[in-house]
């Protein structure tokens, strides 16, 4: 990926929104107390998520119940570090301009198409995507291959939620994922720096995993532009890039989809792209890692840890040589 550096020569001072974060911290002892069962009721929970996300103005509010099965320890990145720092190469290259460009893009109306190898296909709009399953809240933690991760509240549900909607047949083994190229609305996308449309695949079992989030919205709004708007996929374990914003189109298929950054460099980023503190990418460590809006001059770099800590999915490789399947 394009790493771009500051003069200064550091790859991101970044200032971190103080308001946000205490918001979320009194929730997250508000999710523990559910949790342990010292909460109960879902007109109080309920309650207390408004008045938790009440910070966050402007964007339509999108309910969803905390799935208390996916809650980190972690302290979920700052919102407003989450929407100014971001990868979307159809806006832009730098990390500021999803946030400055993405205004362009209109989410709705907006339909998805689910087609290939599957028994009913279907073109579904935003309406029947959000009704397609309970809406959940998620926390997860994400982890960019340049190094960086965040902890995103997530809104949407499984993935596995449209795979049986969809009725594959025997043939499907990979599900590819085709994101928006509308030189209108993206001006990224006039420039050659990746093969558009961007897309992203998953193997049937990955696409299949309870983790992989068909995502909807964040930090109890709909997705802001900038963060892939209006729907999108969540791969936690994955590498960044592997979470495709803004589909278009779900194709299951016999074979292993050609993926953006696959064809772009395939020395660099294969297919598989599992986190893994040990396999290094070509050109830098993926040992640690810097989680935003901790990155004072002196904060110590995290240790990535095997499949983003996501320890679950490990029986998807067993007999798998992750260095050769990176
Ligand atoms: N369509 C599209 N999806 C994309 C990208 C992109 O450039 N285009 N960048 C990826 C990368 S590299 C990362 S790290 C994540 C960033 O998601 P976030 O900005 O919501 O944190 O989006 C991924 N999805
Ligand atoms: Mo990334």
């Amino acid at each position: 990926m394009l790493i771009k550096r500051n003069p200064n020569g550091r790859d991101l001072p970044f200032p971190s929104e103080i308001t946000p974060r205490e918001v979320f911290e009194s929730r997250r002892s508000f999710i523990k107390q559910l949790a342990l069962g010292s909460i109960a009721g879902s007109a109080l929970a309920e309650m207390a998520m408004r008045e938790a996300f009440a910070q966050n103005a402007g964007a339509p509010k999108l309910a969803a119940k905390p799935n208390t099965s996916f809650v980190l320890m972690d302290k979920p990145t700052a919102f407003k570090d989450a929407t100014t720092y971001n990868n979307f190469y159809e806006f832009g290259t730098d990390k500021s301009d999803p946030a400055r460009h993405a205004g362009s893009l209109k989410p709705r109306p907006w339909t998805v198409s689910i087609e290939g190898e599957v028994k009913k296909p279907l073109t579904l709009d935003l309406d029947s995507l959000m009704k397609l399953a309970p809406l959940e809240e998620r926390v997860y933690r994400l982890r960019c291959v340049e190094g960086w991760s965040m902890v995103i509240p997530w809104i949407g549900y499984s993935f596995s939620n449209i795979i049986k909607a969809a009725e594959p047949t025997g043939n499907a083994k990979f599900v590819e994922f085709v994101t928006l190229a509308d030189k209108k609305q993206m001006p990224g996308v006039t420039s050659p720096v990746l093969e558009w449309p961007y897309v992203e695949g998953l193997r049937m079992d990955e696409a299949n995993h309870p983790l992989t989030l068909l995502t909807l919205g964040m930090y109890g709004e709909v997705l802001p532009n900038q963060n892939g708007a209006p729907v999108r996929i969540v791969v936690p374990w994955k590498y960044g890039f592997k979470s495709a914003k803004s589909i278009v189109k779900i194709r299951f298929v016999k074979d292993q989809p050609q993926t953006a950054w696959n064809i772009a460099n395939p020395q660099e980023y294969g297919f598989y792209s599992n986190v893994n503190p040990n396999v290094d990418h070509p050109r830098w460590s993926q040992a640690t890692e810097r989680r935003i809006g901790e990155d004072s001059f002196f904060t110590r770099k995290r240790k990535t840890l095997m499949f983003n800590g996501y320890d679950q999915v490990a029986s998807l490789y067993t007999g798998m040589d992750l260095k050769k399947f990176f």
